[in-house]
């Protein structure tokens, strides 16, 4: 370093000092980000020339970038590079940041959310940062004070306008190479967008960067272009993939209340799952071992970086999620929809979705009345929610949420359609001691190690609600869907997903099903059976519909009825990886799906996998052009009225006002029938006392 110093504080280097500094400030961009890829992020790189595209990636936006600093003279010219050298650190820090939590890069449909998901999310990547993070500007700082001690002096010769020109040029000329190179080595890279991920490994962060800004300008013009025609196509993939449904089941279902009980980063290999001889969670264990619960054993998360939005998506429209951001941030508040809660409310159920954070988080508050829920209570119907030490993370903790939760459910006119979300088995998995009852795992991962705890959690509160509704006799009325979001333990544990797995080492196909999540559907008088269909969050809409009896014939949707016995089994992951019956693709290797063995296929399983991989690449792209084309609102569904949001507000005057009006008409709910019982709950925060409805918002006649 001192060498380098004196070096440059000497007229005679070989170039002009302005030419160092140049130089300087490219090659610290380059180090620290291939630092952060080696470290940082988990690309997947494999063989030389990733290696080496790799390596190459992050030189050519910073001789572009850092080079207009050259067409400047002076002071301004070393302010201009050090300004895109921290411009670029930025953008790296925050990546860095995200990544840790997310397993994928910020795009500006993230940011953009930020309005709305922004508090949390900024509170969460808050908890992630490490001191040496900010080793990334050190570099910055080093540099400022070492111009402004003189050490390095202001050369004011500058460059020539030419020699500006060639560094563009030569930035440009290197972008092309390496795209070509990409290209060659993986075709379609950016106009089929399969993961983020490869394109940071072959393009680079800045090019990522660039992309992502290029196509959320793109995605609206893709929507004005967007015309009635766009739908042929995809109406004509959906008819060719409809299952038919399986008398067995068809309408076994019919007219009862269902409730959606949504586990929060809740994985299938918590089921069952014992530490020291101990359940984890044993009374969701008892209910996916009862003999009256469909329980699916291969039903895997398919979502994107919209994570609990993307599910949300899935189940009550049958539609993906997009490939970046949430397709609930940027289209929930414009595009039409013809999701489960508009259609069951348009055949007399009452809808309404629960949750214990804030309205605005994933845009809920605007995306469910595009999705036709008539009611949405979120944490201001909560009177314990309002103290603050009632919360952990996104919400209210779930044994009060729930108890306060109950007395709306019982005001709810029957049949109703109840969406509840709990909230608090989440990243990153703390919970106040008073309410543990369970010892950390000792893998040494602290992510990991409290996963445990708020799951007991989450299984005592769901026990608790169960109690209930048997109390009240609701449980006889009711089809409960119980489904887990997404993983809880991202894929950049390997060490401790293999000590939980009881293995030395994880491969991608163990990855795969670590992507597994329960589905589990209860309802008195259904026979029911631990089921080894394979499937996915994108068919809980078909299967749900299936059971109450209601056709899908005409729903642009791209899942399928589970319970069909013509049912595909073919599971897509949102970056085009897949799980299927016979075979599992991950991580750009082939599995064989029941032993788990790696293969190299042969011609016939060739043709297998090539078939595979068309229905999932199609019905990903099917489903996105739905998504950013708006198309359902040139489908006409026979039966359905369009959704009109402003028949909605879920502030919670209007709510408590409507609901009463409801109650007054129909007369039909659990309250209305006397049959309402006091919710009995061992929340300490309550006094581990039973939980009396909290105000009695709605009195009858
Ligand atoms: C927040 C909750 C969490 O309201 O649904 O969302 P997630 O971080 O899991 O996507
Ligand atoms: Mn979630």
């Amino acid at each position: 370093m001192q060498a380098v110093l004196t070096a440059l504080k000497k007229k005679h280097l070989g170039w002009q000092p302005v030419a160092g500094f140049f130089i300087l400030n490219v090659s610290l961009v380059w180090l620290k980000t291939y630092w952060a890829y080696k470290t940082e992020f988990s690309l997947g790189v494999k063989g030389s020339m990733q290696e080496f595209l790799l390596f190459l990636n992050p030189w050519p936006t910073a001789i572009l970038l850092i080079g207009l600093g050259l067409y400047f003279r002076g002071k301004l010219s070393y302010g201009v590079m050090l300004l895109l050298n921290l411009l670029q650190s930025t953008w790296l820090f925050a990546n860095v940041l995200y990544y840790r939590e997310f397993s994928d890069f910020l795009s500006l449909a993230i940011m953009n959310s930020g309005e709305s998901a922004g508090n949390n999310l900024s509170k969460a990547l808050g908890g992630l940062i490490k001191g040496t993070d900010f080793l990334v500007f050190l570099d910055i700082i080093v540099l400022v004070m070492l111009l402004f001690m003189q050490v390095i002096k202001i050369d004011y010769r500058g460059v020539k306008k030419r020699v500006a020109f060639l560094v563009s040029l030569l930035g440009i000329g290197l972008i092309f190479m390496g795209y070509g190179l990409a290209e060659k080595d993986r075709s379609g890279l950016l106009t089929r967008t399969f993961d983020n991920n490869y394109i940071v490994k072959y393009l680079g962060l800045n090019e990522y960067a660039g992309y992502n800004i290029y196509k959320t300008y793109q995605t609206q013009r893709i929507k004005k272009l967007a015309t009635k025609a766009d739908l042929v196509p995809v109406e004509k993939f959906v008819q060719a993939n409809r299952t038919s449904p399986n008398p067995a089941y068809f309408g076994k279902a019919k007219g009862k209340n269902v409730v959606i009980f949504h586990l929060e980063s809740f994985q299938q290999y918590l089921i069952d799952y014992k530490v020291n001889g101990e359940e984890i969670t044993p009374n969701l264990n008892k209910y996916y071992h009862d003999r009256q619960t469909i329980a699916f054993e291969n039903f895997y998360n398919q979502v994107g970086q919209g994570k609990t939005a993307d599910a949300e998506m899935m189940l009550e429209n049958g539609l993906y999620g997009i490939a970046a951001g949430s397709a609930m941030v940027n289209y929930g508040t414009t595009n039409t929809y013809q999701a489960v809660p508009a259609q069951l409310s348009q055949q007399g159920y009452t809808t309404a979705a629960f949750h214990g954070d804030v309205a605005t988080f994933w845009n809920r508050d605007n995306a469910y009345k595009s999705w036709g829920y008539e009611f949405f209570m979120s944490k201001p119907f909560y009177p314990a929610a309002q103290l603050e030490s009632n919360n952990i993370g996104y919400g209210v903790k779930d044994k009060i949420f729930l108890s306060q939760a109950m007395p709306y459910l019982h005001d709810l006119p029957q049949p109703f359609y109840a969406k509840v979300m709990t909230v608090t088995h989440h990243y990153p998995y703390e919970l106040d001691d008073q309410n543990i009852s369970v010892p950390k795992t000792k893998t040494g991962d602290k992510t990991v190690d409290g996963y445990v705890q708020t799951a007991r959690y989450l299984d005592q509160a769901f026990g608790e609600f169960l109690v209930n509704l048997e109390a009240t006799g609701l449980a006889k009325d009711t089809m409960v869907v119980l489904y887990g979001d997404h993983y809880g333990i991202s894929e950049n544990h390997p060490a401790a997903i293999a000590q939980l797995l009881g293995k030395s080492a994880v491969t991608p196909y163990d990855l795969a099903n670590w992507q597994k999540v329960p589905f589990m559907i209860h309802a008195d008088g259904l026979t029911g059976g631990i089921k080894s269909t394979y499937g996915g969050e994108i068919d809980v809409m078909a299967t749900i519909l299936s059971l109450l009896g209601i056709r899908t014939d005409h729903n642009i949707q791209f899942g399928q009825d589970l319970l069909s016995l013509n049912s595909k089994q073919i599971v897509p992951f949102r970056n085009g990886n897949w799980v299927a019956h016979d075979f599992t693709r991950y991580g750009g290797n082939y599995y064989r799906t029941a032993t788990g063995e790696k293969i190299r296929p042969n011609l016939t399983e060739k043709q297998i996998i090539k078939a595979h991989q068309k229905y999932v690449n199609e019905s990903l792209t099917n489903s996105d052009a739905v998504q950013t084309g708006d198309l359902l609102r040139f489908h006409n569904l026979s039966g359905f009225k369009k959704v009109r949001r402003g028949d909605y507000s879920y502030k919670k005057d209007d709510v408590l006002a409507r609901l009463k009006a409801l109650n007054k008409k129909k007369r039909s709910s659990i309250n209305d029938q006397g049959r309402a019982v006091t919710y009995q709950t061992n929340a300490p925060e309550l006094g581990g006392k039973p939980q009396t409805i909290p105000e009695r918002l709605l009195q009858p006649g």
